[in-house]
Formats: structure tokens, sequence, C-alpha cells
């Protein structure tokens, strides 16, 4: 326990700024610095519509006599099962939640590897970058047919607000752990997000058909780190399925179905969100109590908004639409809401006759990096901006504001959680929207503190052009601190010897 609460410690010190050393001290004159507000966004700009994107494929009704029924009333809470996969990267995610859409025939055999990396960057590179979000109707040894909704997360840590925000959709996951590598640092990240967010894991270990799988040591340093009992560690391999069919018995027996205890007004927890052109913002959401369904007049109570409910639906793993989505349930809802502004991430919807208070929402992330992003041509700006505008929808730890370079013209500096992300993000918006960016270094935070008489005030720069100059002491520069990291190195006890040796 003494493990676990010091990895606590040093997981919630990772990525804050802390306050950090001086790395400059100087005493200047100047009184004031053009100011800017991080996190606004982008205005809507009134363009025509573009190239969109659009997560999932779409069955509608009668189309080549695939569409299904699917009575949301067969799947009361007892019969629900909400969870996120979540391990570091490459342990083996995906390629476990393929192997549980074919084992419940909710994908036919010829479907394609890796099915819900679905967007091109992440078939390009190998890697999930995006949260996804499949319902599969499985029927359980004890006869019943169960709905369970399974998130696919990403492992890198440059995209873990898709990790947190999936948690909040769920009751419980599974912890992958890799045995060939072992416990690595996501996995400590993930599993503290975990627990914050109060689920339920089973720990699985994957990868046993290799050479040189070490199941029992890996079992091993999950009871240790976690204090999950090796007993329940369950040993698989995701790509043959050796061990699958246990995970997925272990779901229905071994997590716990959704709860609300209060009444039965709607409320809706948005944990994601995507443009589709024809439909507007469609929200992905957790039905927390109450229901929802075709012709209700909603209000999302962040933005203070009123819409018509025009479908709900759940993902399964195409959109089907469903006459209602019930308490424990997750699905998506489209109410013509076409401008972006109005979706917040982590809002809850409620019916506008049943007024509730809103859900806990999410915490937001703090960026890391920051760029400069211009158009290849200046005139291509009020595309960018709706470009922009619309993939921050689908990837919202971004944030956005306006600038304006003497070289580059008018422009956005972006917010990121790293640099992958933003190799990411900039990928995302040549594949998805044509947008062809030049793109500027990218570069850190500074907080510089100023002396304004005897108060001192403290100032975030997040754009090298803002700099002020340190050398020119009627800026009054008191001094300026960069961002630090506190971090705890976990290694096995018989690998210390190379970090020492490597730090001398
Ligand atoms: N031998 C073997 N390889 C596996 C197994 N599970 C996954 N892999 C391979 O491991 C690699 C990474 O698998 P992914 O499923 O993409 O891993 P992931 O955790 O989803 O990765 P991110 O989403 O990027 O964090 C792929 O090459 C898979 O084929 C397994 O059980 N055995
Ligand atoms: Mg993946």
């Amino acid at each position: 326990m003494r493990q676990l609460r010091a990895a606590t410690r040093a997981l919630q010190a990772q990525r804050r700024i802390l306050p950090a050393r001086p790395i400059v001290s100087l005493l200047g004159a100047r009184t004031s610095l053009p100011g800017r507000t991080l996190g606004s966004r982008v205005a809507p700009p009134s363009i025509p519509a573009m190239r969109s994107f659009t997560s999932t494929a779409r069955v509608l009704a009668g189309k080549d006599g695939k569409s299904r029924n699917i009575d949301m009333d067969d799947f009361p809470p007892e019969r629900i099962r909400n969870l996120s996969i979540i391990a570091h990267i490459d342990h083996g995610k995906s390629t476990l939640a393929d192997r549980l859409l074919h084992m419940t025939n909710t994908l036919p055999p010829e479907a394609n590897a890796q099915f819900l990396d679905k967007l091109k960057v992440e078939r390009e590179r190998g890697i999930t970058v995006k949260a996804q979000t499949v319902s599969i109707i499985h029927t359980h040894t004890d006869g019943k047919r169960y709905l369970i909704n399974l998130i696919d997360t990403p492992g890198h840590v440059d995209f873990s607000y898709e990790v947190s925000r999936s948690l909040g959709a769920c009751e419980g996951g599974l912890l992958l752990v890799d045995c060939t590598q072992g416990i690595q640092a996501q996995t400590l990240s993930v599993f503290h997000h975990a627990v914050e967010a109060n689920l339920k894991l089973l720990p699985v270990i994957n990868k046993v058909d290799l050479q040189h799988a070490s199941p029992q040591e890996t079992s091993e340093q999950i009871a240790q780190t976690f204090g999950l009992p090796i007993e329940d560690c369950m040993r698989i391999s995701a790509k043959s399925g050796l061990g699958v069919d246990t995970v997925l018995r272990q779901i229905i027996d071994g997590l716990p179905a959704p709860e609300w205890e209060g009444d039965d007004k709607l409320r809706a927890l948005v944990f994601d969100t995507f443009y589709d052109r024809f439909r507007g913002v469609v929200s992905l959401v957790r039905i927390k109590s109450g229901q929802v369904k075709k012709g209700d007049k909603v209000m999302f109570l962040q933005a203070g908004k009123k819409y018509e409910v025009l479908e709900v639906g759940i993902q399964n793993p195409e959109e089907v639409p469903v006459g209602a989505l019930k308490e424990g349930q997750v699905g998506y809802l489209v109410c013509n809401m076409k401008n972006s502004e109005e979706a917040h991430i982590g809002d809850t919807v409620c019916l506008v006759n049943q007024p509730t208070e809103p859900l806990p929402g999410f915490q937001p992330m703090k960026a890391m990096v920051y760029a400069g992003v211009f158009p290849m041509d200046n005139g291509d700006f009020p595309q960018l901006e709706e470009s922009i505008e619309r993939l921050t929808l689908n990837d919202r730890s971004v944030t956005v504001e306006r600038e304006s370079s003497a070289a580059l013209g008018q422009g956005f500096r972006l917010g990121f959680l790293g640099t992958l992300h933003m190799d990411v993000f900039r990928q995302r918006l040549e594949d998805e929207y044509s947008s062809n960016v030049i793109i500027t270094a990218p570069t850190v935070p500074y907080k510089v503190v100023y002396q304004r008489g005897k108060e001192q005030v403290e100032e975030f720069i997040s754009n090298p052009a803002d700099f002020p100059d340190t050398t020119d002491t009627r800026n009054r520069v008191s001094y300026v601190e960069e961002p630090m990291v506190n971090a705890t190195i976990f290694v096995p006890t018989g690998e210390l010897y190379v970090i020492f040796w490597t730090d001398h």
C-alpha cells in the first residue's frame, strides 16, 4: 500500500507546472504585456460546410436488409456492463477489443483487423489516438442477453484525456498488461485514473503466446503494485484468442452493473462528440438516470441551449437507431446542433420540463506544448478556422487561440498535451479536412513574474513573440520560471545499476 500511495503521489505530481526554480532573476520597469487567454475557443465562422469526419459507418434502416431492431427495454441496468480497456501503449488493447467483437459476432469474420482504429493516422502509425465506443450484445452462460459497452482507449500519455473521459462512462475496466514488458508508466497512470473514477478493475495478462512471456512474474508484479489478487489475473493471448472467453465471462460475472440512487429524471453525461456534415454535432452520452427518445425536448446545461432530439442509437458497431436510451445505457444522440461551440464535453443533458443539477464533468487538461498553426495560403484562413473548430470537437484536449504573425499572416496558437499529439493533430487536419498547414516549432509555456510596486504579478507566456525582453529593466521582470516534472522512477531491482551507471 505504501508503494501504491507513493506511486499515486508521483503521478499526481507529474504534468503539473510546479512553482519552478527561477531561471532568470531580473528587475525591470515594464508594466504590461499583450495579454492572451489560454483555452479561448474560436468564434464560429460563416463559411460553407467542408469535408468532415464521422467516427462510425452508418447503417440506415432498410439498407441492404441490414437494418436491426434493438429493443433497449431488453437491457435493464442489471443486464448492462460498461467498461474500458486500459493499458500502456502497445499492450494489446485494440487487439483484445477486436477479439471480443469477433467472439460475440458483433463483427463478421472478414472485418478489418483492429477495427476500432478507424482513423488513417491510427492505421498508418499502428497506434490508437482516439477512444472508440462499441456496444456488444452477448448471450452469457446463464442464457440471458447482456449489453456490453466497451471503450477501447489509447495508451500513449499524449492522449490521456481520452482515457480519463472514457472512464466517466464506465463502472469497470480491463487492466491489460503485456507479460513480456510487465507494468509500465502508463499502466500505473491509467490504474490511478481508474481508481479515482471508482472503477472495478479486472487484471488481464496478455501476449502469453510469446516465447519470452513471463505471466507468473507479471501476476506477482500486479499483485504487489496494485493489490489485485494473483488468482484474479486472467492469462490470455488477444492475438490467438487463448483465454479470451474467460475475459468475456468475467466481464459479466466480475464487473458491477450500473446503479443510480435518486429520481428518474433524465441525466445524460456527454463524454465525447464528433461532427457529422449532415447531422451536425453528434454527442456520445452515458445515461445516468431516466431516458431520452426521439422528439424529446432536451437542454444542455452548460451551454444553456434547448434542442429537439432527432435520433438516439447505439454503435453496434455501426450506428443503429433505437427507440430510447435508458438508465445505464451508452449511445449517441443527435439533436440538430449545428454550432460546435455549443457542445461541451462533460455537459449534462436533461429534459426541458424536468431540470436537474449538472453531473460532475471532467477536469480540463493542461496544455504542455504550444505551436503556431498557419494556413499555407493566407486566403485559406476561414477554412482552417472551421476545420480546427470541428476537429477540436473530436479532440477536446487541444486549446485554441488566434494569433497573427508578420511573416505567416493570420493563424492559431494551439496547445497540445505533447509533441506526438501535435503531430497527430496536424496529420488529422490534412487527412480529414484537406488542410495544408505550416506549424511552428513547439514551445513550452513560461511563467513570467513582474514586480509591480510592492506586488508581484504572474503571467503565463506560450508564444515566444510575447516573451518580454528581460534585459530591458523597464519591463520590471522579477524572474521567469520554466515547467518542471517531479517524477519517481520505478525499476526492477536487478536493473537498478543500469540507472546509476547511465547517470554517471
Ligand atoms: N504475439 C502477440 N501479439 C499481440 C497480442 N496482442 C497484441 N499483439 C500485438 O501487439 C501490437 C500492439 O497491439 P495493439 O492492440 O495495437 O496495442 P494497443 O494497446 O491497442 O496500442 P495503443 O492503442 O497504441 O496503446 C500489435 O502488433 C499486435 O498484433 C498477443 O496476444 N500476442
Ligand atoms: Mg489501440
